[in-house]
């Protein structure tokens, strides 16, 4: 294929380009780093106000990243409503509220699936916090992620930990606003080491199942084993009606947060490839495409703006396909022709038509030249000290 310029996309592949959105995680602009060692970045946000501040500059460059997640109680603060002032005033907005509920001594054995009802319903309750919090900053999402599991057989009844979950994410559900819902990530293994109460996608689509229409899976791309195929998860949620966020991020061992694209980025064109489609780029199709990642070396905001620019490439490309052809290739059995259709689009250099479309947008061409080029970087590391952690990665 040579090089496209902003006219070989169709229209309709050119506005589902230009309205893409991907959340950025509050916790990217805090210090982060491994139980090793957190190196501190000069200039790291003191507060949650500060957080908002450095994402609404990637949102600057983008034009493509105007919501941000918040994790509670990482992300405390006294008055809710002012936050979200704060947030509009910079033309951003308050995305999915993340509850952790795995840093109190309280939850050593587990929180919604803790043997202990009262520590179950502290949990629950928690949850009915960042319910309030969304109701006051516009948020639609309640992201749930938890460290539950056990780390010996036998330490607990794996089976009874299914009903408690169950039970607990009812009492949860059952306080959903009616623009609220629940989203409910699945990982396999960290911090729990022999078993974990969500593991994968079944069981948190068997959960959202039984709870009703307003509650969906959320896939973070850094949780599955090695060599797992991602996309055809992605398939199967999307076949369901079920997929309803991401968390994108790469990983060369674990569940390493590294840049999204970073690690495999043919792996992020088949996702992105699978996302299209299945018809649910458009705004409206209920997923939610939400970095989760930490910057443990590289400067924060332009890891963000790395972040943004990768995602849009990867849907370029998968944007470029040519599904027609494809489809004919598939229904004639043309292996190597159906392959060569997908391999094209991927090796297709779509940065001179991503630039394009951000000058059609009033933006720069290189969100990341431009975000350097502006002095903030230098402002913020002069003005802030003693920034904070972004995580428990300590
Ligand atoms: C857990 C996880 C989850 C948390 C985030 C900080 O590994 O992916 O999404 O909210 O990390
Ligand atoms: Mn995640
Ligand atoms: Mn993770």
């Amino acid at each position: 294929m040579s090089t496209p310029t902003l006219s070989s996309l169709t229209p309709e592949a050119r506005r589902l380009l230009e309205s893409q959105n991907i959340e950025l995680p509050s916790w990217a602009f805090g210090n982060s780093g491994t139980r090793f060692k957190v190196f501190g970045t000069p200039g790291t946000p003191r507060d949650p106000y500060e957080k908002l501040a450095d994402a609404a500059q990637v949102h600057q460059y983008t034009g493509a990243a105007s919501k941000v997640s918040l994790h509670i109680p990482w992300d405390l603060v006294d008055d809710w409503a002012d936050l979200r002032r704060y947030a509009e005033d910079l033309g951003i907005e308050i995305g999915a509220i993340n509850s952790n509920v795995f840093q109190d001594d309280d939850y050593k054995y587990g929180s919604l699936c803790n043997p202990d009802k009262a520590i179950r319903r502290k949990a629950v309750d928690a949850h009915r916090r960042c319910l309030d919090i969304m109701s006051a900053t516009g948020s639609t999402d309640l992201k749930i992620w938890l460290a539950d599991g056990t780390n010996y057989p036998g330490q607990d009844s794996i089976r009874e930990r299914q009903d408690r979950l169950a039970e607990s994410l009812q009492q949860i559900y059952a306080d959903l606003g009616p623009d609220q819902r629940l989203i409910l990530e699945y990982k396999f293994f960290e911090p729990a080491m022999y078993h974990t109460d969500v593991p994968d996608w079944g069981t948190s689509l068997l959960h959202c199942l039984a709870l009703g229409d307003k509650a969906s899976v959320v896939l973070d791309t850094g949780h599955h084993a090695p060599g797992t195929n991602i996309e055809f998860i992605v398939a199967q949620l999307l076949r369901v009606g079920r997929l309803g966020a991401f968390d994108f991020n790469s990983r060369f061992y674990a569940d390493d947060d590294l840049i999204v694209g970073a690690a495999d980025p043919f792996q992020l064109f088949r996702i992105m490839n699978e996302i299209v489609a299945g018809g649910a780029l458009d705004p409206d199709s209920g997923v939610a495409f939400v970095l989760d990642q930490c910057h443990n070396l590289e400067a924060k905001i332009p890891g963000e703006i790395r972040s943004i620019t990768n995602v849009q490439e990867a849907t370029a490309k998968a944007l470029l396909v040519d599904r027609v052809a494809l489809a004919q290739a598939q229904r004639n059995g043309d292996v190597l022709g159906a392959n060569g259709i997908l391999m094209d689009a991927y090796n297709t250099d779509v940065r001179p038509l991503l630039g394009e479309l951000r000058e059609s947008q009033g933006l720069a061409p290189d969100p990341m030249a431009a975000f350097l080029a502006s002095g903030y970087l230098e402002r913020i590391s002069a003005e802030r000290v003693g920034g904070q952690q972004a995580s428990w990665a300590a």
